[in-house]
């Protein structure tokens, strides 16, 4: 199998609760390379137009304004199979769910302020990576 890269962010909360280092470690401790790296704030627009395929549901506005409240860390992860091994890692989207071990049984809080993303297929990633990285910065 070829490598695949995905869009991974490590979100509001667990930057904010110092998890960062955490996460990052076992990003590379389940094989994945580090393609590109950054730490941003999300302006409203932005987490409106990431999020725009839930722009109809109950929890759009109070997950943006979660995803704008603080900084956050923006990663393009390598691996083979990484959309979904990624996936994996982070666990369930609800905590609640998530099978021990993973990021979100580890770190998140709920199904909303829940630590970590992932993109959910390949053609989506290289959407989402575009959304925060320039070609030349993915090295
Ligand atoms: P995931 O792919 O695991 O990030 O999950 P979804 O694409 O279904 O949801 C995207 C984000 O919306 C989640 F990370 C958190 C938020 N969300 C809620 O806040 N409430 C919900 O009921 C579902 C999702």
């Amino acid at each position: 199998m070829s490598l695949e890269r995905t869009y991974a962010m490590i979100k509001p909360d667990a930057v904010a609760a110092g998890q960062t280092g955490q996460i990052l470690a076992l990003i590379e401790q389940n094989g994945f390379r580090i393609v590109a790296m950054r730490k941003l704030q999300m302006t409203q627009a932005q987490a409106e137009s990431f999020y725009g395929v839930h722009k109809e549901r109950p929890f759009f506005k109070s997950l943006v304004a979660f995803m704008t409240e603080g900084p956050f860390v923006a990663l393009v992860l390598e691996r083979e199979n990484a959309v979904a091994m990624w996936r994996e890692v982070m666990g369930a989207t609800n905590p609640a769910n998530a099978t021990a071990g993973t990021v979100r049984k580890m770190f998140a809080a709920s199904i909303e302020r829940n630590c970590a993303h992932g993109s959910d297929a390949p053609e989506t990633a290289a959407v989402e990576v575009g959304f925060f990285f320039s070609a030349s910065e993915l090295i």
